[in-house]
């Protein structure tokens, strides 16, 4: 295999299972040099504690782009999630026109929303802008949620194919190229991952367990991204993504206290193993 380095652009919530403490850990059992830059400092991530620090690191991303262009580094994928402020995705746009290769794929879970409502802090301002950075992604990994405020469309919790093949057209038509839509339910304990490739459409069903977790959605998007950058193909790479972050959840279960996370890490071997198969 030929060595792929890549970036990931999301917050260090110091203590909470998300965004980098679980995309670099994940991406680097997969098998890939994984260069980090982080969009913020939390001292925990936002839901479920109160109090947290927030440091915005928006102004030191010019520094740091600027450094990488002069020393020549390029990345073969950049992966974003979780960003710190509506204006640092401007910055994050150039980053992927200056530090990329020529075939650079780029990939952007939208991670502003859950449950229908945004995450504290983020405003129409902040939606607005993340349309513009899903448009120029390769592919995106939205929840049902984060569709709706890309799109415009109202959140439901009951629907049919007809809904989700709206949120495909308006995604579509804003300009996103292949989408992976998160949490698509069509019947009781069952959900599931809308791929959509070139415009071809294809759906991966599994089991919807009892419990959830907080930092679910950035374990499926590094492991999609792991398995995608390593090789697999769109679909497959959902799958592993999906089975692997069932594993988590599972994990997880057995310990009521630990309500912040996902235990992603004693079921890395799975993952691993399942990239590299
Ligand atoms: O898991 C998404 C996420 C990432 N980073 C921070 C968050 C959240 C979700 O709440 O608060 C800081």
């Amino acid at each position: 295999m030929s060595y792929k380095k890549i970036l990931t652009i999301q917050d260090i919530s110091c203590v909470g299972q998300c965004s980098l403490t679980v995309a670099l850990p994940i991406l680097s059992a997969c098998g890939l040099e994984t260069c980090v830059l982080p969009s913020a400092v939390l001292s925990t991530h936002t839901a479920g504690f109160t109090g947290y620090t927030f440091r915005d690191l928006t102004e030191d991303m010019p520094a740091i782009r600027d450094h990488w262009i002069r020393e020549g580094i390029r990345f073969s994928a950049i992966y974003t999630g979780y960003l710190g402020s509506t204006r640092q995705i401007d910055y994050v746009a150039s980053i992927f026109q200056t530090t990329g290769t020529d075939d650079c794929v780029k990939v952007v879970d939208p991670a502003m929303a859950d449950n229908g409502r945004l995450y504290p802090g983020f405003d129409g301002a902040f939606v607005e802008a993340m349309k513009g950075l899903c448009a120029q992604a390769d592919y995106i990994l939205p929840n049902i949620t984060e569709s709706c405020f890309l799109t415009g469309l109202e959140y439901r919790t009951d629907y049919d194919a007809s809904y989700i093949d709206e949120h495909i057209g308006k995604l579509t038509a804003l300009g996103c190229k292949n989408i992976i839509l998160t949490g698509v339910s069509f019947r009781p304990g069952k959900t599931g991952i809308m791929v959509v490739e070139e415009g071809v459409k294809r759906y991966y069903e599994h089991e919807l367990l009892p419990n959830s977790c907080h930092g679910t959605g950035d374990i499926y998007a590094s492991a999609f991204v792991g398995a995608f950058v390593r090789g697999k193909d769109a679909y497959t790479a959902a799958q592993i993504a999906a089975n692997y972050t069932m594993a988590c959840i599972r994990a997880t279960a057995e310990e009521q206290d630990h309500w912040y996370g996902a235990k992603f890490e004693p079921v890395l071997g799975g993952l691993i193993q399942a990239v590299n198969g």
